[in-house]
Order: C-alpha cells, then sequence, then structure tokens
C-alpha cells in the first residue's frame, strides 16, 4: 500500500484527490491547521465524509519544524504540496501573508522531503497565473512567466524552488501548471462559484442581483476532478517534470454568467451590475492552455464540457439552498443564518 501526504487536504482538489487517492488503495495523510482540527464541522466540510478513512495531523505552513515532524511520521511515498493562500484577489490586499505563507511553505516541503524522505515523489501545485500578462496564446510550458500579482510571483517562486531541487538534489519533484479548475466545492470567492450560487439565490428569490467585475476576462475553465487525475498521473512518471494541464477551451466571465442564468431559464443582464471595486490592480486578461504535452506524455484529457460543468454547479447549489429552506421552514427558523451555514454542505 502507497502511502499519501496531501498538504490542502481541506481544499477543492484536496478533497477529490483524497477520494481518488482511496480508491486506489492508497494510505492517504492530510496536514491540515490546528484551527481545522478545533472546528472539524465548518473547516473540514469539503472532507467530512471522508474523515474515518483518512489520518490527519496539525501542521502550520509557516513552521518548517512542525512539516519536518509530520513528514518524519507519515513517510510519504508521494507527498500533494496542495495548500496555499489561493485567491489572486486577496493577494492585492496582503502581499506579505501570500508570499510568506506560498513560498516558505513550499520551500520547507522541499526541504523537509530531501532530509527525511529524498525517494518520495513530490507535487508543487503551481498555477497559470504564472503566465500573467501572457507572452504567447496558447501557454506551454516553455512560454516565458509574467506573473500580475503577488499571488502569482509566489508561485512562480515555488515552480522555480521545486525545479532547483529536482535538478540540484535529485528529487522526483513536478511542477503542475494547472489552470481554472471548478466544481461544487469551489470556494464561494472564485468567480465562478460566486456566479452559480447567485443564481441559485436569484432563481430561489433569495436576492436580486449579482455584482461582478471584470466580465471580460478569459479563462480555460476545467473540472476539479479532470485535473486530480492528472496530478495522480504526474506522480507515476519515472522523472518529475513540469506540465501544462488545460482544456484548450476558452470563455469570458460574461460567458460563464450567460450560462449559469440561461440553466434557470434567465438572462444574465437583467441581474448582473458591474461594480468597478471588484476590477483587478493588474488584471490577467486571457489564459489559454495548450496542454499537448500532458495529452502526449500522461496519456490525460479532460472529460467535461464547459456546459456540463457549469450545469453541475448550478444544480448544485439550488440542491443546496433549497434543502436550507427546507430546513428554515421546519425550524420555523430564520432564513439567512442557515442559507449562510448550509455553505459548509458537502458536495
Ligand atoms: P483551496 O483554496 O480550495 O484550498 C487551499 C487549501 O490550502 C485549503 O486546504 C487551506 O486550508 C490550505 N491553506 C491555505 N492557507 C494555509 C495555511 N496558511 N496553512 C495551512 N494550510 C493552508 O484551493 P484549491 O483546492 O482550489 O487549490 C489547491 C492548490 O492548487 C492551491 O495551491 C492553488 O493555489 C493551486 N491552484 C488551484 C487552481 C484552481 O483552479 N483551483 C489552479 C492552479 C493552481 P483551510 O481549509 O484551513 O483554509
Ligand atoms: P483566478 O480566479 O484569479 O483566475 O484564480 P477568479 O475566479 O477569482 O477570477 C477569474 C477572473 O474573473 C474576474 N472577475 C471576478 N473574480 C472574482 N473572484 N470575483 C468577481 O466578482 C469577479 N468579477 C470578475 C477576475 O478579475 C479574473 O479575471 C483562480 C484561483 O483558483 C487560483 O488559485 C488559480 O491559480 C488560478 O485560478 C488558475
Amino acid at each position: 500500500m502507497k502511502t499519501a501526504l496531501i498538504t490542502g487536504i481541506t481544499g477543492q482538489d484536496g478533497s477529490y484527490l483524497t477520494e481518488l487517492l482511496l480508491e486506489k488503495g492508497y494510505s492517504v495523510h492530510g496536514l491540515v491547521r490546528r484551527a481545522a482540527v478545533e472546528d472539524p464541522e465548518h473547516r473540514m466540510s469539503r472532507v467530512r465524509h471522508l474523515l474515518g478513512e483518512v489520518e490527519l495531523h496539525s501542521a502550520s505552513l509557516e513552521s518548517f519544524s512542525s512539516l519536518f515532524k509530520v513528514v518524519q511520521r507519515v513517510r510519504p511515498d508521494e507527498c500533494y504540496h496542495l495548500a496555499a493562500q489561493s485567491f489572486v484577489g486577496y493577494s492585492f490586499d496582503d502581499e506579505f501573508s501570500t508570499l510568506n505563507v506560498n513560498i516558505n511553505g513550499t520551500h520547507f516541503m522541499l526541504a523537509a522531503i530531501k532530509e527525511v524522505v529524498p525517494r518520495c515523489k513530490f507535487y508543487f501545485a503551481a498555477s497559470s497565473e504564472m503566465f500573467g500578462k501572457v507572452r504567447e496564446v496558447p501557454q506551454r510550458e516553455t512560454t516565458p512567466f509574467h506573473p500580475r500579482s503577488a499571488y502569482g510571483i509566489s508561485k512562480c517562486a515555488g515552480f522555480e524552488l521545486t525545479r532547483y531541487y529536482r535538478e540540484t538534489y535529485g528529487l522526483h519533484a513536478t511542477g503542475g501548471i494547472l489552470y481554472n479548475h471548478e466544481s461544487p466545492r469551489r470556494g464561494f470567492e472564485v468567480v465562478t462559484r460566486k456566479i452559480t450560487s447567485h443564481v441559485a439565490k436569484i432563481k430561489l428569490g433569495m436576492t436580486r442581483a449579482l455584482r461582478l467585475g471584470n466580465l471580460d476576462a478569459i479563462r480555460d475553465w476545467g473540472h476539479a476532478r479532470d485535473y486530480v487525475s492528472a496530478m495522480w498521473l504526474m506522480l507515476q512518471q519515472p522523472a518529475g517534470g513540469d506540465f501544462v494541464i488545460a482544456t484548450g477551451e476558452t470563455h469570458s466571465v460574461r460567458d460563464f454568467a450567460d450560462r449559469a442564468f440561461r440553466h434557470v431559464d434567465l438572462d444574465y443582464r437583467d441581474y448582473v451590475k458591474i461594480d468597478r471595486q471588484l476590477l483587478r490592480r493588474a488584471e490577467v486578461d486571457l489564459l489559454h492552455g495548450d496542454a499537448s504535452i500532458a495529452r502526449r506524455t500522461l496519456g490525460w484529457r479532460p472529460t467535461r464540457s464547459f456546459d456540463e460543468l457549469v450545469a453541475e454547479m448550478v444544480e448544485a447549489d439550488l440542491k443546496r439552498l433549497e434543502h436550507a429552506k427546507d430546513l428554515a421552514v421546519e425550524r420555523e427558523d430564520e432564513l439567512l443564518p442557515l442559507v449562510e451555514a448550509s455553505n459548509d454542505v458537502s458536495l
């Protein structure tokens, strides 16, 4: 039985990856913050259904010694380093913590792996945000980076550290340059989930408008379930490397909103309001990936279409809110607190 250690196990990707590795017969260990251990009901909603099958270890990404101890205890065969401050918008408000957590956390994990289990295969969650102000379209593994946020800079640094440990210490270390991938487990701050959760609220009469920033930004959106299988495939290669993972299909934020509102027979133009406060200081206008190397080397390809993704997300949000509404009626309680609490329902 192989042993995997996942940092960021409570996040969208961590939860799907855990399911995948358990299906494959792995012993799965997760690194979580102490706050999550103390409040599992809310902080572990995405993995609540898996808690009996995984072993959790609390540690801080800011503390080398805490990470070192977890690596020593688990001695993983594969390590998926997914934990990060992952919201690009927030990184403009707090550059320091984004850079600190994302860069040091990655450096600490690499250094601990090198010391304790140098044969462990290491996955780093790099990002299309590293391409930022893109130098070519579509982007591939050789496209130069031009990050436009502290988040993008932190991912470039983590990616280079991963490559450095591969080349200097011979680690099986891989940087997966993943494009945006979504699901009903996406955080509510990200534009896709913000749209689908508001579409559901509007349809159910709980709110009347959706405020968005730049509708013209273009992204290459895939489904998180497809992307975690790419992570696993990358670590099954004979050596570490770098891979772009993308669908190769692009849509604007406007297209996403249009599709989501149409799913419930509404017209987005009647509900979406532009809020200039939500425009980013430095925008990434267009991300479009070329995953030919992953297709050829890993045999990976996306299995879910854009329309299927949007439909699944809207349906899941409708179901979640209808469930909350039923509960509210049952308990003759106020609706809103329950709607907020239901954000934690595991989907
Ligand atoms: P999420 O935001 O859903 O999950 C992030 C995870 O990191 C959570 O488990 C979170 O824990 C943990 N985390 C955040 N800050 C800390 C910290 N200071 N200490 C310990 N743990 C922390 O992200 P995703 O699952 O979507 O993404 C996973 C990784 O992939 C991230 O590194 C992200 O940057 C990267 N990525 C994601 C893409 C996407 O489209 N989803 C695309 C490209 C890269 P907690 O629950 O306690 O907050
Ligand atoms: P992104 O995702 O920055 O690409 O990072 P996000 O969904 O936040 O933004 C995508 C685009 O939508 C525009 N936008 C808005 N964004 C948000 N969040 N809220 C809004 O109201 C809004 N209106 C318009 C943004 O300006 C942007 O152009 C995600 C994260 O998962 C990263 O961790 C990951 O590395 C990258 O994807 C690839």
